[in-house]
């Protein structure tokens, strides 16, 4: 597939990457992770982050029919959302669920993603260099 659109979502206080629970999350900022995507991209990309569950679900049904994959970060909704996991379903394209942390070795409120029902694939416990990561593994689906 030429120039592959990829859509990026990602989910609540990730636009505080940088400063919070950085012994978690690292000193990487949103900023410079969205940066490290734009310069790995062979293709259109969108990057987006929201603290609102609805704003992901609207995110998720505009990339229907308009992005080849989709890579989502969905936070702490990941182990709650019916509402994100039912707009996984529709979206109906190769999906990549990241997670900077290795969620399988935390406490039990951050180990049982249920958005994984979902995903083509997950990835976690990478850190913030796991995004560019996700989209070199987005390219290779789609191009299988
Ligand atoms: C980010 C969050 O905000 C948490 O709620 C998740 C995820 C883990 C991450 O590792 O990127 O549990």
């Amino acid at each position: 597939m030429s120039d592959p659109i990829v859509h990026i979502l990602n989910g609540p206080n990730l636009n505080t990457l940088g400063i919070r629970e950085p012994e978690i999350y690292g000193h990487t900022t949103l900023a410079q992770i969205e940066s490290w995507c734009r310069a790995a991209a062979r293709g259109p990309i969108e990057f987006h982050q929201s603290n609102h569950e609805g704003n992901i679900v609207d995110l998720l049904q505009a990339a229907r029919g308009v992005a080849d994959g989709v890579i989502i970060n969905p936070a702490g909704h990941s182990f709650y959302s019916v509402a994100i996991l039912d707009a996984l379903k529709i979206y109906g394209g190769p999906i990549i669920e990241l997670h900077i942390s290795n969620i399988h070795a935390r406490d039990a409120a951050h180990r049982n993603s249920i958005m994984s029902q979902a995903a083509t694939a997950v990835i976690a416990g990478l850190g913030a260099r796991g995004y560019v990561t996700a989209l070199g593994a987005m390219y290779d689906l789609l191009e299988a």
